[in-house]
């Protein structure tokens, strides 16, 4: 990440702490204002109150059992079935209540109300069954956005298997790398899709990956393109409709898994080091998303709701798929950039379906703001109620913009803190219960225990910045399977001892700073640091002196040696376009900036303007190719981006310096 970061010493002094408070008023069941004591009181039997908001075939007695810990098993007698949750339990009330609208980027729309939900998983988790796979296998998807990707997530959960998404725009080694991680039987990918008005052949790109891997498995093939992209099917790909055609109608009963089964596999962005593949558990996991998609979100049933992540994107698991589902919200589904095709998009999506709930990520907020509030202004957005962001720190100014032209001064924001191991939301403000505070993430949720610790474990006071570690197992928690234990152990969790009986802490691998209130303020990654002579500085740090100069919107700071010598290079994206002058004046400042904060071992040997930064999908900064550009190493091509076409740029701006 090495976006606009808040900065943190001016934001914990007192004077520039502003509150907002923002009369809110809840849909889903109320939040009693002292919610957090109650559950602090009665942790971890509190939780029984995030398993009451689903059904199970057999209700769990036991809440956790930290025997193995760290690696604790939420509910352990507990059963129940994900996709159960989240379709066959709404048909009884809302069986023709919107589930899903999709909205295809040229213009089209498919609706599923939760019967069609019903209908459509049941028959792909029969046809999924009859191709070989059975519970506890692994099927993968490379879907971009389009309804089938829900669909089949809850296809897999309908008959135990893991769903392992895959970002659709992953090169065939990334794809290749992440099916082999997790022992694919299925693969479901499509025949192409359209990225930016382009249509990208995604079964080229499919087959070249089971190419390299010399694998057969069977591979349903989804027509995104239509008639103008004929795919070729060998003997063991299959095209999906025909398939599903066969099966509408088989009923499949909802498989019985325990709440420890694992639900799926994800794979860790990766910004510095290798993608990781994490794992999450059925009971815990669900519980978790579906509790605080009523705490954080407001969702109700019916609630209309639209989160712009990637559904390969954890977020989109919990908060586009999972979480609201269980709710029984309506989720829209954009396809694509909601950037393309114009910069009215996300807007007319919002003024369409009169969208209540909307979650986006600090990344977008700045580009619709590079673009303007007569965008938004032109649209009614009397629906929203609620916003969020999730990602990266938003800074204060993004914040007040996002507050003033999307929420009109109206909608509360939840910025929202948590992590692909965290499962869902760990740190944020409650609408209607809590008070914002722009640029802080805000106090834990309920039940969770945050703290901020010294390099020696020990808790930092307020105002003092330190690694942002959870004291407490939390039910949507990382449930890694046995054969991970060893590196998870070593990556993640840190003994302690102290007078209570939980003696793991979990590192979150962020660095952060708690105020009086106990707000979060997250600075940034500690593990992005550069290391120069034999000062090891971190990225957050540095970029937070950067961005603080006027006209900065987004900075990374990487290390390179080109002769020998380590220097450090800036790359910087502008609020605007500027003239060479102007430039000049900024770099200036910039150096100036990084010495007087950091040190005068800052000072960088050069900053590069660009007019993006290469980000992952989730919206990350990705420093492994910087760090190429810099030290003049090949590019890999399999880096997933979200905005590969920049690499390219990046390297000739580069080469100019
Ligand atoms: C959900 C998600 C996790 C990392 C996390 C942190 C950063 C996420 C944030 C945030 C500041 C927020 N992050 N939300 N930083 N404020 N509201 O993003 O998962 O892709 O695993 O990334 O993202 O650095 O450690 P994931």
């Amino acid at each position: 990440m090495g976006n606009e970061r808040p900065d943190w010493r001016l934001e914990t002094a007192p004077a520039r702490r502003r509150r907002q408070p923002v009369a809110f008023s809840r849909e889903a069941e109320p939040l009693a204002k002292d919610c957090r004591e109650r559950f602090d009181r009665e942790w971890p039997d509190c939780w029984m109150a995030a398993a009451a908001e689903l059904d199970w075939h057999e209700p769990p007695e036991a809440v956790l059992d930290d025997s193995d810990a760290p690696f604790y098993r939420w509910f352990p007698d507990g059963r129940l079935n994900a996709a159960e949750n989240c379709v066959d339990r709404h048909l009884e009330d809302r069986k023709n209540q919107l589930a899903i609208r999709w909205e295809g980027k040229r213009g089209e729309k498919r609706d599923y109300t939760y019967h069609d939900l019903h209908r459509e998983s049941t028959a792909l988790a029969a046809t999924l069954r009859d191709l070989g796979v059975s519970e506890g296998d692994v099927v993968t998807f490379a879907l971009p956005t389009l309804p089938e990707l829900p669909i089949g997530m809850l296809a897999c959960a309908r008959i135990g298997a893991l769903h392992n998404v895959v970002f659709a725009g992953f090169a065939p080694d990334a794809l290749v790398e992440r099916m082999t991680a997790v022992d694919s039987s299925a693969l479901v990918t499509c025949d192409g899709y359209y990225r930016d008005g382009l249509a990208i052949d995604q079964k080229r790109k499919t087959d070249a990956a089971l190419a390299a891997l010399e694998s057969t498995v069977p591979t349903v093939v989804v027509d995104r393109l239509g008639a103008s992209h004929e795919v070729e099917l060998e003997a063991h790909q299959y095209d999906y409709d025909d398939l599903i055609d066969q099966y509408r109608g088989t009923d499949v009963e909802p498989v019985s898994r325990a709440a420890t089964d694992p639900l799926f596999h994800i794979h860790t962005s990766g910004t510095t080091g290798e993608p990781q593949r994490m794992t999450h558990a059925t009971g815990g996991y669900l519980a978790g998303v579906t509790w605080s998609a009523r705490a954080v979100f407001d969702l109700a049933p019916g609630t209309t709701y639209w989160c712009t992540a990637d559904v390969g994107w954890i977020t989109g698991h919990s908060y586009v798929v999972y979480g609201p589902l269980a709710r029984g919200a309506t989720v829209v589904l954009a396809e694509g950039n909601p950037r393309y095709p114009a910069r009215h998009r996300p807007w007319k999506i919002i003024e369409r379906n009169g969208v209540e709930v909307f979650y986006t990520t600090p990344g977008m907020v700045r580009t619709f703001m590079k673009w303007g509030e007569s965008f938004p202004a032109a649209h009614d957005k009397s629906s929203l109620r609620l916003l969020g962001t999730v990602g990266e720190p938003i800074g204060p100014d993004t914040w007040k913009w996002y507050y003033t032209h999307v929420g009109e001064e109206r909608c509360p924001i939840v910025d929202t803190w948590w992590q692909t191991e965290t499962g869902s939301v760990v740190l944020s403000t409650l609408p209607g219960v809590d008070e914002m505070k722009p640029g802080a993430a805000g106090p834990p949720l309920p039940g969770m225990d945050v703290s901020v610790v010294d390099d020696e474990g020990r808790e930092l006071p307020p105002g003092e910045p330190g690694y942002l570690t959870i004291e407490r197992p939390w039910p949507s928690m990382l449930a890694p399977l046995e054969s991970d234990h060893y590196w998870v152990l070593a990556e993640y969790w840190q003994e302690f001892s102290d007078d209570r009986a939980d003696s793991w802490r979990y590192i979150t691998g962020d660095r952060a700073v708690a105020d009086e209130d106990g707000y979060v303020t997250i600075i940034g990654r500690a593990d992005e640091v550069v290391t120069i002579g034999n000062r090891r500085l971190g990225t957050a740090e540095l970029e937070a002196a950067i961005t603080s100069v006027e006209g900065v919107t987004e900075a990374a700071a990487v290390a390179g040696s080109a002769d020998g010598d380590t220097d450090l290079y800036v790359f910087a994206t502008t609020a605007q376009e500027r003239d060479t002058r102007d430039r000049a004046a900024i770099r200036e400042a910039v150096a100036d900036a990084m010495a007087e904060r950091v040190g005068e071992f800052a000072r960088p040997a050069a900053v590069v303007f660009t007019p993006e930064l290469p980000e992952t999908h989730s919206g990350k900064t990705m420093y492994r190719i910087l760090e190429r550009i810099v030290e003049d190493r090949p590019l890999e091509d399999s880096a997933p981006l979200r905005n590969p076409e920049i690499v390219g740029e990046i390297a000739t701006l580069w080469a100019r310096e």
